[in-house]
């Protein structure tokens, strides 16, 4: 028996040795170690031995288990080592390789142009303040002095939109800033001195220098005592921060129904430097905006008193300016989503 016992032992040790993983070395634990393993087989056979025999046998039996419980306890913390070194091995990260490159975004060029526009006028103590882009029919047109049928509706080609059957105010996508005039002055009580940038849409075949999706900034200045000379001074001085001293830049008198009288403002034409273009349609200058004295039948309607305040507004188109300043010769580029034109700026 005591010789069983030490051929178990050298047969287990060389199994152990054999074991490559943990899976393994469990087999290996029922094998010589569990409850039909070899040894207990062997300890089950103790009771019909002698006394002494027994003696002898159970010390030994206790002894090879002892050392095999050992052995395995070993053997389990090298494979597992071993087990996590391959683990590290096949999911390791190699620090010292490039990363991935951080895709990083930019601001459209449009979006520029408007923060660019409205820290100039907020430098001129202008708040900056936006407004709905749907727009009821009161505040885009009839509130402007643009009642219904009145033929200067056709200046601007509309986007309607379905209102709710019990709504009798007709809704639509604002063709311009200008309801904001209405809006701000309904709001607050003169000194009104205000810039409102914006989306605003028109049902109009495009162009070089035409879009139906585009932005303007409105500006709005209402107090006692303003003059025409002030509207041209403040856009001069806008002018010339922007482009520089050395743009050209031209006044002359427009119609708008909500302003008396109305200029529009146009710089020279930057493809051809005022000689005559494509884009300038040949006249050599590039008109930017519409603007005027606010007209008295639009104060009163906002219950300002025309004999105490007067005022001047304006509407600029934001992407002319950036087509200005980098030579962009069509307004369609802007919004084609072509991240090849996006990326150069
Ligand atoms: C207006 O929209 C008036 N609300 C401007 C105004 C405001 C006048 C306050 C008086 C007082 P107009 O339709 O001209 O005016 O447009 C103003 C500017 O928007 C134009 O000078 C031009 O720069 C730009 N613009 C007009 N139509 C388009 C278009 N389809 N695509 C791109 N820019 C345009």
């Amino acid at each position: 028996m005591l010789e069983e016992l030490q051929e178990l032992k050298a047969d287990a040790t060389s199994a152990l040795e054999k074991t490559t993983n943990l899976r393994e070395l469990d087999e290996w634990r029922v094998q010589y170690l569990g409850r039909k393993g070899h040894l207990t087989s062997i300890l089950r056979r103790l009771g019909s031995m002698s006394f002494e025999e027994r003696r002898a046998v159970g010390a030994a039996a206790n002894e090879v288990k002892f050392e095999l419980e050992e052995a395995l306890r070993a053997r389990e913390g090298s494979l597992k080592e071993r087990e996590l070194a391959e683990s590290l091995e096949r999911t390791s990260i190699d620090v010292t390789l490039p990363g991935y490159p951080v895709a990083l975004g930019r601001l459209h060029p449009v979006t520029r142009a408007i923060k660019e526009i409205c820290e100039i006028f907020a430098s001129m103590g202008f708040q900056v303040v936006e407004g709905p882009e749907v727009e009821w029919d009161y505040y885009n047109f009839e509130a402007l002095n643009i009642p219904q049928d009145h033929p200067a509706r056709d200046m601007w080609d509309t986007f309607w939109i379905d209102t709710p059957e019990d709504e009798h105010q007709l809704m639509l996508l604002r063709t311009h800033t200008s309801p904001m005039q209405i809006r701000l002055m309904e709001q607050t009580r003169p000194p009104v001195r205000a810039v409102v940038p914006g989306k605003v849409y028109r049902y109009e075949a495009t162009d070089a220098t035409h879009e139906s999706m585009f932005h303007q900034i409105e500006g709005l200045a209402v107090d006692q005592g303003i003059t025409l000379g002030d509207l041209k001074g403040t856009l001069f001085e806008f002018a010339r921060r922007l482009f520089g001293s050395d743009r050209k830049v031209r006044f002359r008198c427009d119609y708008f129904p909500f302003v008396e009288p109305g200029v529009e403002m146009a710089i020279d034409c930057w493809i051809c430097r005022g000689a005559g273009c494509r884009l300038c349609g040949h006249s050599g200058w590039i008109e930017i905006l519409g603007a005027g004295m606010v007209h008295p039948e639009v104060l009163r309607r906002v219950n300002y008193d025309p004999d105490i305040y007067t005022g001047f507004a304006f509407g600029l188109g934001v992407e002319r300016i950036p087509m200005l300043r980098y030579g962009i010769d069509d307004i369609r580029l802007f919004f084609g989503n072509d991240l090849r034109f996006l990326r150069q700026f």
